[in-house]
């Protein structure tokens, strides 16, 4: 048995950060528990205090394994986090060396995966997991004097308890989340890599293999149950897409209907191919708050060049099949991709204006590229260039089209308002060239090829 605090950076106060409920880090504790040892996760939405006293560092563990979800929260008007990890991380370091107390220090989660090689080293840890964290966390703690200084990432392999045991959150733990409101929880029910390969994704890197898990219904149905009587009426099912294979998406569905827990709502990420009219007819007897598609863009063109492997007509009959069912949709759009220009932003326009009803369009401007991704293959900028928030090129009028072209009914106040905080932004983003060595260079015929703030370096 090991001491073990697990800490929530993602629950840090920083600009543009909305702490959700700590599932990847719950995981990670549920299999070290089971595993008989005595563990701790502190979260700072739960106790404010333990930013600035950090009175848990002066404890005896054995071990800290610190989870960093997100970098930068992806938009062009917002900050990097990685200052805030790297300050905080320098005073947990300092108070540690204070109270003579020297734990093995563990980096993970989503955002640690994508930029593991540069957090280790610039965070301190001993070593680092990439992707799921639950099987190497328990090989880490088995011996933990073997990888004291290691100074290397290891690449997470499949859980078994994932298939066998529910994930039953503490209950002090979610009544914390859900005085938020709106509170939404996620719920894993598959560990397997989305098929697709859209350009700008990481997911499959993120995600590893996994075994290609599906959640046995009966411990989804336990872990719904047990968020429900905590008070949380919002459940995100964590999938890179939810309905990727169709039949298991439709037992969970039935699931959902069949155990009617009152209030309670939920969403995911859909696809709109496989989308057929028994699916539409489950979904909506079981009260999904919304089914959200990212087509990404409404141009054809563009749309294959983002890698979607459906088109404008699979978007058509998804959308259709909704509203004959009564479900509401939330169509993503993110203009500035590949290929973007006067054109495709008009044509994707025009399909908004015309084919979606007030509320369904969710905008952005700008693809944060991310490592291991086709995007920055394409732009051949090496993985520790991007973590500061760097985006594809796109035209500097892509803004003005917009605003030009969208009818005022997708324009509330609010999406102007984030619409010119990213165009101010963006003209203050410095402009750097392609790489020399880039063999593939983007798909777009601007002169000016990556976007990028510096990150003050340390
Ligand atoms: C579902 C999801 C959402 C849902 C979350 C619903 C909810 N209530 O939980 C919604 C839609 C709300 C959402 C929103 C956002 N998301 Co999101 N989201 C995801 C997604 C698809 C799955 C995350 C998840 O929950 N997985 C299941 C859990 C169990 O896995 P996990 O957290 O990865 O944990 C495992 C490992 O990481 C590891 N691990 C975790 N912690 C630790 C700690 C240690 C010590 C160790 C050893 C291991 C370890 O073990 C865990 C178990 O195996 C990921 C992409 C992906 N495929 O991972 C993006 C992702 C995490 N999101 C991302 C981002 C940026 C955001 C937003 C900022 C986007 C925005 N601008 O709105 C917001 C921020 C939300 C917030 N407040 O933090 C990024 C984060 C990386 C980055 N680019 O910075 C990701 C990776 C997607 C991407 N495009 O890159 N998101
Ligand atoms: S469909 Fe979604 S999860 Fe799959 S590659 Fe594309 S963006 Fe990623």
């Amino acid at each position: 048995m090991v001491r073990v605090a697990l800490v929530n950076l993602a629950s840090l106060p920083m600009p543009g950060n909305e702490p959700i409920f700590p599932i990847g880090l719950r995981c990670v504790q549920d299999a070290l528990d089971s595993a008989g040892h005595q563990t701790r996760l502190i979260d700072f939405v739960e106790d404010p205090s333990a930013v600035d006293d950090l009175s848990w560092v002066a404890e005896p563990w054995d071990a800290i394994g610190f989870t960093i979800r997100n970098i930068d929260p992806i938009e062009i008007s917002c900050d990097s986090h990685v200052e805030h990890y790297e300050r905080f991380l320098g005073r947990v370091r300092a108070a540690l060396d204070g109270h003579g107390r020297h734990p093995l220090l563990v980096g993970g989660g989503p955002g640690y995966s994508l930029f593991a090689d540069q957090l280790l080293a610039r965070l301190g840890f001993d070593v680092g997991v990439i992707g799921p964290g639950e099987q190497v966390m328990l090989d880490i703690l088995d011996a933990p004097e073997q990888y004291r200084r290691l100074g290397k990432n290891i690449t997470g392999r499949r859980y078994g308890g994932f298939m066998t045991k529910a994930l039953r959150h503490p209950k002090s733990l979610m009544e914390v989340y859900s005085h938020f409101e709106g509170a939404m929880i996620g719920l894993e029910t598959r560990r397997k890599t989305c098929y697709q390969g859209c350009v700008y994704c990481p997911y499959a890197y993120i995600n590893g293999d996994n075994g290609g898990d599906l959640k046995p219904l009966e411990l989804i149905a336990e872990e719904l149950r047990a968020i429900h009587a905590s008070g949380i009426r919002r459940v995100f099912f964590t999938d890179g897409i939810f309905n990727s294979e169709l039949r298991y998406a439709k037992e969970v569905v039935g699931l959902l209907t069949e155990l009617n827990l009152p209030g309670l709502t939920w969403s995911a990420y859909f696809t709109p191919k496989p989308f057929d009219d028994e699916f539409a007819e489950l979904l909506a007897g079981s009260k999904v708050e919304f089914v959200v598609i990212s087509p990404d863009s409404l141009d054809d063109h563009v749309m294959k060049l983002l890698g979607k492997t459906f088109d404008t007509r699979h978007v058509d009959r998804c959308l259709e099949r909704c509203r004959r069912h009564g479900i509401p949709a939330r169509v993503n759009i993110v203009f500035g991709g590949p290929g973007e220009d006067r054109e495709s932003v008009r044509n994707s326009i025009q399909y908004v204006n015309s084919k979606l009803e007030d509320g369904e369009l969710v905008m952005h401007v700008g693809y944060r590229v991310l490592p291991q991704t086709g995007m920055a293959r394409q732009l051949g900028i090496p993985d520790g260039d991007l973590l500061a928030p760097t985006f594809y090129p796109f035209h500097s009028e892509t803004f003005s089209w917009i605003i030009q072209d969208l009818d005022n009914r997708f324009m509330p106040p609010e999406a102007l308002f984030n619409l010119m905080a990213a165009r101010s932004s963006s003209k203050r983003m410095a402009k750097v060239p392609l790489p020399a060595h880039s063999h593939q260079p983007a798909p777009t015929e601007f002169s000016y090829l990556a976007l990028s703030r510096q990150l003050p370096l340390a």
